[in-house]
């Protein structure tokens, strides 16, 4: 798998090339898991130094996050194909304020590549949609993603709100994003924390095992 060709597509923006990429690697024979894992996160993480040291600006990220969503595209249909059925349903999001939603649609892709059924809410999730989620679907767990330290305190406010609308029990509560960590989930009432996207959907599986409910 050449690397350094998704790195130099993805950080163009070419969505087109980016997809060529991905087609080409899975026509190789390359794993889906490894493409996704070792090619399109790499990438994306190689460019989000850039974006940190004020290399590139955010038109620029945004193009690469959108060639980055068309890759996983291609990839999506195979995963969920070689995951087996749906059980366990999770319900997804990104917390209130927060943009932020590639490393959750990474989330997502793993866990319907495990055979469960995600329920994705988007990003910018207020309290009251995660609530109304929960009453609609029952979901065995509900994941918060936040990338930002000014939201990663939604996700406290959120499992209270939840305890409050007396929906807390009957879930298990997961959450993740890169400034969250294992202590911080702890602290704030949560059932675990996935430090990535394979770790997740380890977490999922301890937490909801499938056929178990
Ligand atoms: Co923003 N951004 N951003 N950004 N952005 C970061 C997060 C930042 C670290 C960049 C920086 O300054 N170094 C910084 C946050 C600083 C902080 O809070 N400490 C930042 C900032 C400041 C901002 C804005 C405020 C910038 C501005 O406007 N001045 C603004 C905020 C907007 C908002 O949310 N309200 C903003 C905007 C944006 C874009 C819209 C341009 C774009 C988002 C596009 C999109 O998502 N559709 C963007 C991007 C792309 C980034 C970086 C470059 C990349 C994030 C990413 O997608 N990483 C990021 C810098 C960086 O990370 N190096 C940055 C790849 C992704 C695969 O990783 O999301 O961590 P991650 O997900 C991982 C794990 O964390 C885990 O699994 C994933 C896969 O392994 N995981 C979970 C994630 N969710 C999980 C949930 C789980 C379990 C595991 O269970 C539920």
């Amino acid at each position: 798998m050449d690397k350094e060709a998704i790195y130099q597509r993805l950080s163009t923006g070419d969505v087109e090339q980016v997809k060529k990429w991905v087609e080409e690697s899975l026509a190789t024979g390359e794993s889906p898991h490894v493409i996704m894992k070792e090619g399109l996160i790499v990438a994306m993480e190689r460019f989000g130094v850039l974006f940190k040291n004020g290399e590139v600006f955010i038109p620029e990220v945004l193009l690469a996050a959108r060639a980055m969503h068309a890759g996983m595209a291609v990839l999506k249909p195979i995963l969920v194909k070689h995951g087996g059925t749906a059980a366990q349903k999770i319900v997804i999001g990104t917390v209130k304020g927060d943009l932020h939603d590639i490393g959750k649609n990474l989330v997502i892709m793993m866990l319907e590549g495990a055979g469960f059924e995600v329920v994705d809410l988007g990003m910018n999730v207020s309290y009251e949609k995660f609530a109304e989620a929960i009453r609609v679907h029952r979901p065995a767990v509900v994941g918060m993603c936040a990338l930002l330290t000014t939201t990663m305190t939604e996700m406290k406010k959120t499992i209270q709100y939840l305890g409050q609308a007396g929906l807390r029990e009957e879930i298990k509560i997961i959450v993740g994003g890169a400034p969250v960590t294992e202590k911080f989930a702890l602290d704030i009432g949560a059932d675990g924390y996935g430090k990535d996207a394979s770790d997740a959907v380890e977490l999922v599986r301890r937490l909801a095992p499938q056929g178990s409910d």
